[in-house]
């Protein structure tokens, strides 16, 4: 299908009086993908684990379990939204914003180191052809923890990952997250939302940046910026779990791993120039390896926001097995 480049809106192209960008719609919606689909202002909509989804640019399925209610994650955005496919990327954009996925099986040796490094260096491609700023990233795949020392697949994944992406992002990483599937469905699946303008990357000060992760965690320290700060002045927050500095902290207590996340949230927000703390406007989706803490963690991630903001629970594995829960989200 199309190939064009995306256009900028006529008239304020490198224009630094230019407004800002309106800020992306996100909500988690009870709706029939079909219907919403249609919607001429909707640039995403992603469905999880057994959602069915119309054969859409603008639609993902991802193999992660929801816990409870199964909802829709829907972006808008000012629209009217175009859409096409250039090969194995599918995409769709209203100008402000594109919303890109590629998906590529595993079937070499190095199955996803492979898969990674094939992918990344596909969407480099892509996104060199055309003038768009990548925000965001999300990374899944299955059995992210099989493997040891090593040859775990999220370090494999990590280091096909660097090889694929060459000098993509120069030093100015996206946020991202990586979180594993247990569908085991052998496919890395990444999406993810870039702009006409550039965000600004944000690091967050109880943390270490990952690039500069010790030897410890894998050869190839993981590319990412803690949060993003977009030209709508919303934050868009990585995957963030129990870390302090480079460390995992309180294994095996989930209570408190959550208590550290939700700190290192609230760390990141305020790096990042938040107006208001994480409640309103919040746009939460937290991660949790064990089916069984469900309920404590939604309990808790309720309690943070105070009344206010959105929370969806999904299944899924932390690139760290001593890790059961993470959090990313927008904010604003
Ligand atoms: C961490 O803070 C937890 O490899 O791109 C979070 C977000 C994590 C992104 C990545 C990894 C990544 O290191 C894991």
């Amino acid at each position: 299908m199309s190939s064009e480049p995306l256009l900028d809106r006529p008239g304020d192209r490198d224009d630094p009086n230019a407004p800002t960008l309106t800020p992306l719609r996100i909500a988690f919606e009870p709706a029939d993908p079909a219907a919403v689909a249609v919607q001429a202002d909707v640039l995403a909509v992603i469905g999880f684990g057994a959602a069915a989804l119309p054969d859409d640019p603008r639609c993902l399925r991802v193999g992660l379990e929801p816990v409870g209610a199964a909802l829709l994650e829907v972006w808008r955005s000012r629209g009217p939204v175009r859409t096409g496919r250039d090969g194995e990327i599918r995409w769709s954009s209203d100008g402000d914003y594109t919303f890109f996925s590629i998906e590529v099986p595993e079937d070499a040796v190095d199955a996803i180191g492979a898969a990674a490094e094939h992918l990344y260096r596909r969407l480099g491609e892509w996104l060199g052809q055309r003038p768009l700023h990548v925000l965001r990233l999300w990374n899944y795949f299955d059995a992210i923890n099989e493997g040891d020392g090593d040859a775990e697949r999220y370090r494999r994944f990590c280091t096909g990952r660097v090889a694929g992406m060459q000098g993509l992002f120069g030093g100015d990483y996206p946020a991202a997250t990586v979180i594993g599937r247990k569908d085991g469905v052998r496919s890395l699946q990444v999406y993810g939302l870039a702009a006409r303008r550039a965000g600004r990357p944000v690091e967050n000060p109880r943390q270490l940046s990952a690039w500069r992760y010790p030897r410890d965690y894998g050869p190839t320290a993981p590319r990412f910026a803690r949060a993003m700060r977009a030209p709508s002045g919303q934050i868009l927050i990585s995957g963030t779990a129990a870390i302090v500095g480079h460390a995992s902290r309180h294994r095996d207590d989930v209570a408190a791993q959550l208590g550290e996340t939700l700190a290192n949230l609230d760390s990141v927000c305020a790096a990042a120039g938040a107006a208001t703390p994480l409640g309103e406007g919040s746009v939460l989706k937290v991660y949790v390896r064990r089916e069984a803490d469900a309920e404590q963690v939604t309990r808790g991630v309720r309690d943070h926001l105070a009344g206010g903001g959105e929370a969806m629970l999904l299944i899924g594995e932390v690139c760290r097995r001593e890790l059961l829960v993470e959090i990313d989200g927008s904010h604003g």
